[in-house]
């Protein structure tokens, strides 16, 4: 079996976290105690002293003040650097996580390697020029970090959550072009039987809290590698850059950001469970409203965000158009309200509809008198889902989806 109906994500984690504990002799309880003791190691990040980091420097492109705010190894797109732009997020402007520094890889000696129990033969490896050769597909989609909007559970909701202090700046929306994940895994022989990949980056093993994690990597359920998965050697138009992952990454679209491993090298194809740091200590939501062991984050939510700065400044009585962007893990927006004060007002869309991009939006604004005011988006989407007032608590910060109150001030 391949797993089908593990792409819903609760049932995925519950399978294979029984499954894994079982084949390793671990117990839920043990579990716990890896997740617990990977959030406390998680603190080591988002704020490297100076002098600490490598000679290679961390992200290779320019991150002008105006664009990026910079986190150590990361840097978030400032959402008014957004005003003006179409769908597609410039590479200038995308956000950078990495987890150590973007290293620099020859794409004509480059190899990726498949391997493991779910493949018919033994391991296979394929050429960048290969994979060119192989029938290509273009996507658009987004690429988010699962801590986007962290900084929000600490301001908004007063709690206290581990890892990069993101705003909202931790996505970006491109073009991709490449193979199909399905279609590589096939040519290496995939068996009935395979039920996990684990894709894995060439960039430097990540170690925190003297603790060697060993390179990023984290499973993904074979039903989600064939459902819509790319293996992208192309960002808008243009061979993919240093930064976000050259020469081949992995595209998940409408999951949390970590299963787009950049700087690609091997892939694991098994037919046991797989885990990783990634799937085990984080990226699961761990607070008063989990379950003991945690929930695994896998899809992204529902977020907002005006291409505004924070504290943007608007003359006393203007007539002026607020913009913004709304978009899901689940699918395309259906709606958007927007509260500037006197209750909610639907935006208007501009643009086509995005099933797994972002929904550009519009509404008027009168700023009325000076002093500050706060400005509200909540989006919609096909499922239902709508953004909160407050999102449940977690440990580590992820998928913060309530309403985001933007001050700005009117002089
Ligand atoms: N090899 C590798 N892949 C990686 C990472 C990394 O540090 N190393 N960071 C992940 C995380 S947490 C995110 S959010 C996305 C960010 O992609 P970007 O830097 O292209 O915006 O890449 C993912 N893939
Ligand atoms: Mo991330």
């Amino acid at each position: 079996m391949t797993g089908i109906g593990l792409t819903d994500e609760a049932t995925y984690d519950r399978a294979r976290l029984t499954q894994w504990c079982e084949g390793n002799g671990v117990s839920r309880r043990g579990l716990l105690r890896l997740a617990a003791g990977g959030s406390l190691a998680l603190t080591a990040f988002g704020a490297l002293p100076a002098g600490t980091a490598s000679a290679a420097s961390p992200i290779v492109k320019p991150l002008p003040p105006e664009i990026f705010e910079v986190y150590g190894t990361n840097a978030e797109t400032r959402w008014e650097a957004l005003s003006g732009q179409g769908e597609l997020t410039p590479v200038e402007r995308f956000f950078v996580r990495n987890h150590t520094a973007t290293p620099s890889i020859d794409a004509g000696t480059w190899r990726l390697k498949l391997f493991g129990t779910g493949l018919r033969g033994g391991p296979v490896e394929f050429s960048y020029r290969d994979l060119l050769e192989l029938p290509a597909e273009t996507i658009t989609s987004a690429i988010e970090c699962a801590g986007n909007g962290r900084s929000f559970f600490t301001s908004q909701q007063g709690q206290v959550v581990s890892g990069t202090a993101w705003k909202l700046g931790a996505i970006g929306v491109a073009r991709w072009r490449g193979v199909r994940l399905s279609t590589v895994l096939a040519k290496a022989g995939l068996t009935r039987h395979a039920v996990d990949v684990l894709p894995e980056g060439l960039d430097a093993d990540y170690v925190t809290g003297g603790v060697n994690l060993g390179k990023v990597r984290r499973p993904l359920p074979v039903a989600k590698a064939l459902q819509d998965v790319l293996l992208a050697y192309e960002m808008n138009g243009r061979p993919l850059p240093p930064d976000h992952g050259h020469p081949v990454r992995l595209v998940v679209p409408s999951w949390a950001g970590i299963s787009s491993i950049k700087w690609l090298g091997r892939i694991e194809v098994s037919d046991t469970p797989l885990v990783s740091p990634w799937n085990t200590q984080y990226y699961r939501l761990l607070g008063p409203d989990y379950p003991a062991e945690g929930a695994l984050v896998t899809r992204q939510v529902v977020k907002s965000a005006f291409e505004l700065p924070w504290n943007a400044e608007f003359a006393a009585g203007g007539r002026y158009v607020l913009r913004g962007r709304s978009w899901s893990g689940n699918g395309r927006i259906r709606r958007v309200e927007v509260d500037t004060g006197g209750g909610w007002r639907q935006a208007k869309f501009v643009g086509a509809a995005a099933d797994r991009g972002w929904r550009r939006w519009e509404i008027p604004w009168r700023s009325g008198n000076p002093g500050t005011h706060t400005l509200r988006a909540r989006a919609t989407d096909i499922t239902g889902a709508t953004q909160p007032e407050v999102t449940p608590h977690n440990s580590q910060g992820y998928l913060f989806d309530a309403v985001v109150r933007h001050p700005v001030r009117v002089v």
